[in-house]
């Protein structure tokens, strides 16, 4: 499975008062089409909310909203185990703090640059709006490419790249957590240096530790079971539910394998994983077990998997996951993997709900057929805000020395996205636009970040 080429972004929906303020972005961020697609999705949504707050139009919070605070560049020199130098780039966008610290993942991939880095902080905004806790927006990463790499070389990366990223970072100030190719392994090496530069065992600083040391009860689990939660409050919303389902998910990383664990514990029966290579169609059902041996104990690829399966499960090299027929479709694994081509397949296949595990898996070619087909939608700021919810969640144990129990951050985090489903769901209502998900997470996201930033005048 290949991520689509970006393309120029269309923007036929936008309003004429928008064009501008969209035309200002595409120049101050040339060559960066993942940023300008981010914006443009966004900005599409806000006419009906404009229309009726013009004081924020005088305030210029559109202008604002879409640039940046802070952006960060940095050099990450570091030896491989041959003693070979390799010198790598370092990012982190602070986009927006009206709410709270930047908070927001770090992505080690060979395609991140700073457009990448820019769309995912912008999402990140909103997304952390609305999950109604008190976190901005930021992202952050490299384009390092972890794959086939020793541990003693991800963690000399690692120390090289906090040995800049430090300054920048504090619970009050900065947040990071994982994202593609950063998980507890490299969160630990990442606080390890942290707290050996500062002289400070400050937990607060990163989110996704482990549990011995700061971590959060659930946070492993929480992306890929928020962002089940909230499918199933889709399916509530027109009187069905997960159970018997059939539901195709892609990716095999993180965000993937704890969609299909949950998945399975609603009752739906889970056909699909991929990884870059391919996909995997198992006519039993994925065997959850079996997926975490190979990924997250051995590290191995979804080819690895079949493999072992037997017959029940087949390999196909390359290909679309998109066109094994299903109810229920989760991409889980980066944007763009889902373009209008695609999106028509599942349609034609009968899909009733599709929800964002990754950030912006589907193009907006994609999301526009969707919504034309009246399939329930949830966008990526909505449905796959359980992570950072509950890297929220662990802030807090942290500020207050506290050790919650799995059930307990579980119980949040099913409170957290029933609470973003239905103010997606009512702010859709509210602007005159029933069932569209993508209008109700992007306009109420802008209107808590809106709020807070008119609040606390012009930085
Ligand atoms: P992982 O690194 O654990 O897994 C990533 C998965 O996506 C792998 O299966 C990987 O395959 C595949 N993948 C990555 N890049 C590409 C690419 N360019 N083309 C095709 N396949 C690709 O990451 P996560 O599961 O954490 O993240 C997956 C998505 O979820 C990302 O969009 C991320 O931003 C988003 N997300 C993550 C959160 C979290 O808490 N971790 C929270 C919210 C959103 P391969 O191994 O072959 O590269
Ligand atoms: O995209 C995301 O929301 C994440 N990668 C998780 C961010 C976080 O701070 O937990």
């Amino acid at each position: 499975m290949m991520a689509t080429q970006p393309r120029a972004t269309q923007h036929e929906g936008l309003s004429t008062m928008l064009e501008p303020v969209y035309a200002e972005v595409l120049r101050r961020n040339p060559g960066e089409p993942e940023f300008h697609q981010a914006v443009c999705e966004v900005l599409e949504t806000l006419a009906p909310v404009l229309a009726a707050r013009p004081e924020f139009i005088d305030a210029k919070l559109i202008e604002r909203i879409c640039e940046p605070e802070r952006q960060i560049i940095f050099r990450v020199p570091w030896t491989d185990d041959s003693g070979t130098v390799h010198i790598n780039r370092g990012f982190r966008v602070e986009f927006n703090s009206a709410l709270g610290p930047f908070k927001g993942g770090l992505r080690f991939h060979p395609s991140v640059n700073l457009g990448i880095v820019k769309f995912l902080a912008f999402e990140q905004t909103f997304k952390n709006a609305l999950t109604g806790m008190n976190i901005g927006g930021g992202k952050g990463g490299s384009d390092f490419d972890p794959k086939g790499r020793s541990d003693a070389e991800i963690m000399r990366f690692c120390q090289s790249f906090m040995t800049e990223l430090y300054r920048h970072l504090g619970e009050h100030t900065d947040v990071p957590a994982g994202d593609i190719g950063v998980s507890s392994r490299e969160i630990g090496f990442l606080f390890g240096q942290y707290r050996r530069i500062t002289n400070r065992w400050e937990a607060g600083v990163l989110t996704g530790k482990g549990l011995d040391w700061g971590g959060s009860q659930a946070r492993t689990q929480a992306t890929g079971y928020g962002s089940v939660l909230f499918t199933a409050e889709m399916l509530k919303a027109s009187g069905e539910d997960l159970h018997g389902q059939q539901v195709v998910v892609s990716g095999s990383g993180n965000v993937a394998i704890y969609s299909i664990e949950k998945a399975q514990q609603l009752g739906a029966n889970v056909l699909t994983c991929s990884d870059s290579g391919g996909y995997v169609v198992d006519d039993k059902g994925i065997d959850i077990d079996l997926l975490k041996q190979v990924k997250e104990n051995e590290r191995g690829r979804v080819s690895d998997y079949a493999e072992r399966r037997g017959s029940s499960a087949r390999y196909v090299a390359g290909g679309s996951v998109w066109d094994v027929p299903c109810d229920v479709a989760l991409p889980s694994a980066t944007q763009n993997e889902l373009d209008a081509d695609a999106a028509s397949t599942l349609v034609r296949n009968g899909v009733k709900a599709v929800a964002e595990g990754a950030n912006m898996p589907t193009t907006p070619e994609g999301v526009r057929v969707f919504r034309q087909a009246g399939v329930a939608f949830g966008p990526g700021k909505a449905a796959n805000a359980g992570g950072v919810a509950t890297s929220a969640l662990e802030m807090q144990q942290n500020a207050g020395r506290e050790i919650w129990s799995f059930e307990q951050a579980e119980d949040r985090l099913a409170q957290i996205m029933r609470a973003i489903h239905d103010s997606c769901y009512r702010t859709a209502e509210r602007y005159g636009a029933p069932g569209d998900y993508v209008a109700g997470a992007n306009i109420a996201g802008f209107e808590r970040v809106a709020e807070a930033m008119a609040a606390q005048g012009l930085i």
